[in-house]
């Protein structure tokens, strides 16, 4: 058995972990991350694609946005789709000037890796039972097991960033978790394909056959999703089968002008709402989608990952500096305001543009909806604002 002390233990290098991590190394703040898969299998998984300005502001504290500033590609405009026609949503007009960036989670991760390799401080990966004691306490630990060793490190917090099926929470005592939770019937099928994008602005698309959405990673690379089944398999998709559909859920001249190519990455996502409150045990503080998961319709997730990150750090600062316990508390309270924020947009979007059933009331509220956006300027405004994300 090794014995270690550091400050704060961070469970999980996923973005959450990594921005913590890299936000603490500025604060001069001691900290060791656990993971449990390989540094390649974290490089490899294909997610979010949209940063609002509020998280490219933050990566840009961190010293993590040289690469996004070079490749990432502003979106000053969101599209609407439905019945035949296109709706734009222009976000800078609506916002005082605000635009969101399309630059992929997987890269966002690699430059976050790179910081943390330059900082010296190393991620463990590869770290197996990692187990959590005595967080109701002041002294807490952690223990894990790496190559058949067992470890144990003290410390004085754990910062929980270990995603929706992490250890974390799950350590937490059921009767102190507040679940508030949605599954939605239908899931989304995502396509990865090295072809140029068929809109520059991402596109939502409400039709009869169910939801589409159309986004990028570069301008030779896109990212297409459809709505499916919550029980369908990737198998029952060829690539000629997911073009055929997905141009049919796209306006003619959209489905068009889309270039079709072979998948590189096909995986179906399941849909759902999630929150678990208060985002405070003691010395155990949940960050990201540890603590909530939205639909992602609306690209919330990864956002509320770094705001999250800012509030906890602002809150073990302040826990550090002046030994203020109320700050942890704070964390949560002010982290869970603007996560309910995102999660009451994310579902609304999700809502307006999904087929959730064949009742034709439902679709025609959803028709005057569009219709009441395209001639509001406040409709607009609303989705617009929301898009590019509230700020910290
Ligand atoms: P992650 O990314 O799940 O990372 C958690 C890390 O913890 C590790 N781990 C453990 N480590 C140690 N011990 C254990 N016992 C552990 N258990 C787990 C895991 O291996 C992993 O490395 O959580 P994090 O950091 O909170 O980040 C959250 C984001 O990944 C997530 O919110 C977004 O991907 C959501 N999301 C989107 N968000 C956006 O902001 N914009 C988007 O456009 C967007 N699109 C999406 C999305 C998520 C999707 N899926 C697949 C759910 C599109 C999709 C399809
Ligand atoms: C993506 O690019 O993967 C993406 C974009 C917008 C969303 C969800 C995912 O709402």
């Amino acid at each position: 058995m090794t014995q270690q002390t550091t400050q704060i233990v961070i469970i999980g290098a996923g973005p959450s972990g990594l921005a913590l991590g890299a936000k603490l190394n500025k604060l001069g703040i001691d900290n060791i991350i656990l993971e449990k898969q390989t540094k390649e299998y974290v490089l490899a998984r294909i997610r979010a694609g949209i940063l609002e300005q509020t998280t490219v502001d933050f990566l840009s504290d961190i010293d993590a946005s040289d690469r996004l500033k070079e490749e990432g590609i502003p979106h000053h405009g969101v599209q609407l789709a439905y019945d035949n026609q296109l709706m734009q949503i222009g976000l800078g007009e609506n916002t005082g000037g605000k635009v969101v960036t399309a630059y992929g989670q997987t890269e966002v991760t690699k430059d976050l890796c790179d910081i943390r390799e330059k900082s010296g401080r190393s991620v463990i990966y590869q770290a197996e039972d990692v187990s959590l004691h005595d967080f109701d306490t002041d002294a807490p630990y952690v223990t894990y097991r790496t190559d058949g060793t067992n470890h144990q490190i003290y410390c004085q917090i754990i910062a929980g960033c270990d995603g929706f099926h992490g250890v974390s929470r799950a350590s937490v005592p059921k009767a102190a978790l507040n679940i508030f939770e949605k599954t939605y019937p239908f899931g989304w099928l995502g396509v990865l394909s090295d072809v140029p994008p068929v809109s520059a602005e991402v596109v939502y698309a409400n039709t009869p056959r169910g939801f589409a959405l159309c986004s990028m990673r570069s301008w030779s690379r896109s990212r297409y999703y459809i709505q499916c089944t919550p029980d369908d398999h990737i198998d029952n998709w060829s690539d000629d089968r997911f073009w055929d559909e997905l141009r049919r859920r796209l306006p003619d001249a959209l489905g068009e002008a889309m270039e079709t190519g072979p998948s590189i990455e096909k995986s179906i996502a399941p849909i759902r709402s999630f929150i678990s409150e208060p985002m405070r045990f003691g010395r155990l503080l949940l960050a990201g989608d540890a603590a909530h998961i939205v639909p992602p319709t609306g690209a919330k997730g990864l956002n509320l990952a770094f705001s999250d990150i800012f509030y906890l750090s602002e809150a073990v600062k302040a826990f550090f500096d002046k030994k203020d316990e109320a700050a942890l508390d704070q964390y949560s309270q002010k982290a869970l305001k603007r996560v309910w924020k995102a999660q009451r947009f994310s579902w609304y979007l999700t809502n307006l543009t999904h087929r959730f059933s064949d009742d034709p009331f439902d679709q025609r509220v959803k028709e005057a909806e569009l219709d009441y956006i395209r001639h509001s300027v406040a409709g607009r405004q609303m989705i617009a604002e929301n898009y590019v994300g509230m700020p910290f």
